[in-house]
């Protein structure tokens, strides 16, 4: 005798169906965010990289410490509103990828960025950036190279 299959499940599906409500389909996947327009120049390679391999992403400037407000309602939303992976970049005394990474549980990957006024070849937010407090990580590629942060970002969602 074939075996029948199980009936649907009705709740589950409407608990299904109400998490995805009001979720764009093709929603950004990746969240890539910069703590001045000064640098789009180096973190455009990671929306490159993205664009390359087809993966849906969206690029915003805020800074954690002029637009602190606003960096907290991002990272507070992203999830819900389909985020995986968020792609922090930001140079000088780099707060932007620990303060995303103080009110998202999505993983973030921190750019340490040279700018005019860096001291040491960007080793101030290389240090910035890494040395997070226990508990709350962010991961950290090298200086200046925003695309190893969107092969990183991809292999996130792979997995
Ligand atoms: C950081 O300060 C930004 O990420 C930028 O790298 C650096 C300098 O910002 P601007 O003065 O160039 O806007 O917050």
């Amino acid at each position: 005798m074939s075996e029948q299959p199980a009936p649907p499940d009705l709740a589950t599906e409407t608990a299904v169906e109400s998490e995805f409500a009001g979720m764009e389909v093709d929603a950004p996947r990746v969240g890539i965010v910069m703590g001045s327009k000064n640098d789009m120049a180096s973190m455009e390679a990671a929306a490159k990289e993205l664009e390359a391999r087809e993966i849906h992403h969206e690029v915003r400037v805020m800074s954690a410490h002029r637009d602190p407000d606003t960096v907290t309602e991002y990272a507070k939303n992203a999830k819900m509103r389909g985020l995986r992976v968020i792609i922090a970049g930001a140079g000088l005394s780099a707060a932007l990828p620990g303060v995303v990474a103080a009110h998202t549980e999505l993983p973030v990957i921190g750019v340490p960025l040279t700018s005019s006024k860096s001291i040491a070849g960007g080793l101030d937010a290389l240090l910035s950036i890494a040395q997070m407090p226990p508990g709350v990580p962010v991961a950290c590629v090298g200086v200046d190279n925003a695309r190893n942060a969107a092969v990183l970002a991809a292999r996130i969602l792979a997995t």
